[in-house]
């Protein structure tokens, strides 16, 4: 059907948005199997560490008599601090309100108390099933990492079960802590040692190819500095090029790099202690050029990078952007990178990823991101309509479909020559 009007179009995109089932391609959750691990529930929901941040910013409090409280009154002082002293109009903040709007809770009451009560009267099984419901989101891929003591076992058990959850092999104590971690690979019975001899590049290599297959990972990924340089004559150049590439090209995955954290800036925040900073967007460019079988997805966490990164991606069709990671998940910038990536690259790339941490942040990150890309998809649609092209439903559908998980999927198939 062709559309006659800008109303009927801003309609078509609106239904196609609200209707697309959404791949979630990186997060931190975890599937039920995984016990503990997977987190939800508003006290969850309120010590996220990117609200203990904020938190931090009004109150005195030593940072360690608030690590020595309970999660619930760790949770009690965010609400206190962010919600009730202070106007919740910050990202993360406002996303615990949409959590609670979606759930149709009654946000105009601010009582935690009964949120909490909502919550408890919850059985796991059923509200994962009713977040994923009311998120719009038909699978998620964790990140999974085989160093993590809690999750191995789960893996060495038999691991994920739930066909909603895929996996990605996470290696960042392989790739920025060789030196700390080598001994941890001869635990786990890998014959390596710390100076990397091709016998113990071999045996990287083994861990690597035994590990994607026990997940059944989509891709490998790693966290890198803004001081990622490659070719690096490093332990983690070494690896990256002798171990990562030569398995990603024979299992035909991608590796993807999330470049631009500096860890731990302020180490008594802890998880909530990492910042930025401008990387060189250079490594990307060469790594594609030079590894042309090798697929690559990539996303950089300072705005500064943003603009150079897009245009590398113009040039290798063997790499693949994705999200507005982190510091960057908010609506000025979605707003502006969905445009800089829809002008240059069309639909040939993931818009968003939502990164939660808690099951119930997929509520909130996909309903507030699915609205802005949805009103610049609408923008673009309207510039060519007033040319005279006339793009159809069936095409808005197919384009949707393609941004919120069909080009990810498409990117896993593909076989380079
Ligand atoms: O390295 C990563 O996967 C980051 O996304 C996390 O380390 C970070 O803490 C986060 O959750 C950001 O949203
Ligand atoms: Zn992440």
């Amino acid at each position: 059907m062709t559309i006659e009007t800008a109303a009927q179009l801003r309609s078509i995109v609106d239904r196609a948005i609200d209707e697309v089932q959404i791949t979630d391609m990186h997060t931190h959750i975890y599937d039920a199997g995984f016990g503990d691990l997977l987190l939800w529930g508003i006290d969850e929901l309120l010590v996220y560490h990117y609200l203990v941040a904020e938190t931090f910013r009004y109150i005195d409090m030593p940072y360690e008599t608030f690590w020595a409280m309970s999660k619930r009154e760790q949770a009690d002082l965010i609400w206190k601090t962010l919600f009730l002293d202070n106007t919740p109009y910050s990202e993360a903040c406002r996303g615990v309100l949409t959590v609670l709007h979606h759930l149709d809770l009654d946000v105009s009451t601010r009582d935690l108390d009964a949120y909490r009560r909502f919550f408890a009267g919850m059985e796991r099984a059923e509200y994962l099933d009713l977040v994923f419901k009311t998120a719009h989101v038909k699978d998620v891929v964790m990140t999974n990492d085989p160093f993590d003591d809690l999750e191995r076992p789960v893996w060495e058990q038999g691991g994920s079960r739930d066909p909603r959850f895929k996996a990605a092999l996470r290696i960042d104590p392989l790739l920025n802590g060789w030196e700390d971690n080598w001994p941890r690979l001869r635990d786990f019975g890998y014959a390596v040692t710390a100076e990397l001899s091709d016998a113990t590049l071999a045996e990287v290599r083994r861990f690597l190819t035994d590990w994607v297959q026990r997940m059944g990972a989509l891709y490998m990924a790693v966290s890198l500095p803004p001081s990622f340089a490659f070719p690096e004559a490093s332990a983690r150049g070494t690896l990256i090029n002798e171990c990562i590439l030569p398995v990603c090209a024979e299992l035909n995955i991608p590796f993807a790099m999330m470049i631009g954290v500096k860890k731990l800036v302020n180490p008594d925040l802890r998880l909530a202690g990492d910042s930025v900073g401008p990387s060189n967007v250079e490594a990307v460019e060469y790594l594609c050029a030079n590894f042309p079988r090798n697929k690559f997805m990539v996303t950089m966490l300072d705005r500064v990078n943003q603009h150079e990164l897009c245009i590398v991606a113009r040039k290798f069709r063997n790499l693949l952007l994705f999200g507005c990671w982190w510091f960057l998940n908010n609506p000025v910038f979605i707003d502006e990178m969905t445009r800089m990536r829809m002008e240059t690259l069309g639909v040939s790339f993931i818009p968003q990823h939502s990164d939660a941490r808690v099951l119930d942040q997929l509520i909130y990150k996909w309903a507030h991101s699915r609205e802005i890309i949805g009103d610049v998809l609408y923008e673009k649609y309207l510039d060519i309509a007033n040319t005279g092209w006339q793009v159809t439903e069936d095409e808005v559908r197919r384009d949707v479909e393609n941004l919120f998980g069909g080009y990810f999927w498409s990117f896993l198939e593909k076989k380079l020559p």
